[in-house]
């Protein structure tokens, strides 16, 4: 039976994936180079200094570890100038309601997300208090695939993966749902989330019955 509902932030919870994306292509830019949407695609959900050296790797540039804590920081300095502005006209399209729906029916509600301004981007949309329990990229020391994100957010509800969803737009955050054997919804394409049991475009309108039946459990 399902008892709680583990939520990925960035990409379900808020859009906040453009945000990184602007602030990461401005730092490549800086250091004389670009990438595209689709390689930024393959940071979703990935940790602040893992996400450097793959964009170091596109850019053919080699820094030192102190370099690229530098620039590491100057990049989260963007983003946090994009953060401070944001408010709850960012919140993605029906995940406040689903969000409501689920505490109302008693579920348990969690965040497990590789960022470190979790909390801050929570505080923004005005979102922060629905969730009971906040595992980010501050008490993580894995990365996903990794499943420990949503390893350590089932064990703070007292749950067993195999009692929880995890909702998550990147792939390497689905991978880490399947791996630590949670049920695993996909936000987004099914082209790179095929593996999660059921792929979504958007929370707009779709309620957790809905969900229960489409993955086919109750
Ligand atoms: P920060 P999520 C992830 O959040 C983002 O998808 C990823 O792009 C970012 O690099 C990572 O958080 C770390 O974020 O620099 O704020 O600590 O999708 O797991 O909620
Ligand atoms: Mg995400």
């Amino acid at each position: 039976m399902i008892k709680a509902c583990l939520f990925d932030l960035d990409g379900v919870i808020v859009d906040t994936a453009k945000y990184h994306y602007k602030a990461w292509k401005k730092m490549a830019n800086s250091l004389g180079f670009d990438f595209s949407e689709k390689e930024n695609e393959q940071l979703k959900g990935v940790s602040r200094m893992d996400s450097i050296n793959l964009i170091l790797g596109w850019g053919g540039i080699t820094l030192s570890e102190a370099d690229k804590a530098k620039w590491a920081s100057q990049k989260n300095d963007w983003y946090l100038e994009y953060l401070q502005k944001m408010d709850k006209s960012e919140i993605l399209p029906g995940a406040l309601e689903l969000v409501q729906e689920l505490k109302e029916k008693g579920y348990r509600v969690a965040l497990g997300s590789s960022s470190k301004n979790a909390v801050l981007a929570l505080s923004k949309v005005g979102m922060l208090h629905y969730f009971e329990a906040i595992i980010d990229g501050t008490k993580t020391t894995r990365s996903k695939p990794d499943p420990q994100v949503f390893e350590m957010g089932a064990a703070a509800l007292d749950c067993k993966p195999s009692e929880c969803i995890v909702f998550e737009d990147a792939e390497s955050g689905v991978e880490a749902a399947i791996a630590g054997g949670f049920y695993a919804v996909g936000m987004g394409s099914p082209d790179n989330l095929g593996k999660a049991h059921l792929v979504l475009s958007s929370l707009e309108g779709v309620s957790i019955d809905d969900i229960l039946v489409k993955i086919t459990i109750s």
